[in-house]
């Protein structure tokens, strides 16, 4: 039985991914990259620096620590540029009415984020006040697939981690849900989410389940 739900945040309860795919996309242009919707899909869930090392790796480029510092600086502020209007408008399909149908069963609820800025988009999509618990880039050493972000998750909640289900959208993160011994479902396409117990299109198809 599923105690506690974990959330990843971009592409499964909010809109952002495509925000930070335009973001990823300026700043590989300046750096004369042609960064595609395909190498796009390898960022996903993967945190700020280590999305940029892989840029550089794919572009041939070598960076000093100085210069990298000023691309994610650049990057996040083109990023925050672009989320600066997020509204609840920008929930993903189901994202409110399953929130709305754990808290009414009992279950609890936690983020399990890579990103730096997720305490921000939960505010500014109203559902901040949904979560039991929050885990974020801020929070963890290791990113996904290191299963830290969900162990500490489970952990905040006091839950045994086969009793939590993850929701995720990247590889990295159904890898790194894996890795916590937990139950976890694809949001998303199964050609992106091997391993996943199960995929479905979006956190909709799922309210009836609990
Ligand atoms: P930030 P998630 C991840 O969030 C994104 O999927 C990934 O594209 C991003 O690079 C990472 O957060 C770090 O985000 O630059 O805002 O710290 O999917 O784990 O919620
Ligand atoms: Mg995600």
């Amino acid at each position: 039985t599923i105690k506690a739900v974990i959330f990843d945040l971009d592409g499964v309860l909010v809109d952002t991914a495509i925000y930070h795919f335009q973001a990823w996309h300026r700043l590989a242009e300046g750096l004369g990259y042609s960064f595609s919707i395909v190498d796009n899909e390898q960022l996903k869930g993967v945190s700020r620096i280590e999305s940029l090392e892989l840029i550089l790796k794919w572009a041939g480029l070598e960076k000093s620590e100085s210069e990298k510092e000023d691309l994610l600086r650049q990057k996040n502020q083109w990023y925050l540029e672009l989320i600066e209007q997020l509204s609840p408008a920008h929930l993903l399909s189901g994202s409110l009415e399953l929130l709305k149908k754990l808290r009414e069963k009992g279950i609890k609820i936690a983020l399990g984020s890579a990103s730096k800025n997720a305490l921000g988009i939960l505010q500014k999509t109203g559902i901040v006040g949904y979560f039991d618990a929050l885990i974020d880039g801020n929070a963890v050493q290791l990113s996904k697939p290191n299963p830290e972000v969900f162990l500490k998750g489970a952990e905040a909640l006091g839950i045994a981690t086969a009793d939590c289900l993850v929701l995720e959208d990247a590889q990295a993160g159904i890898d790194a849900a894996r890795a916590a011994g937990m139950q976890v479902i694809g949001i998303g396409q199964a050609e992106h989410l091997k391993g996943a117990d199960l995929v479905v299109a979006d956190l909709g198809c799922l309210v009836g389940k609990f």
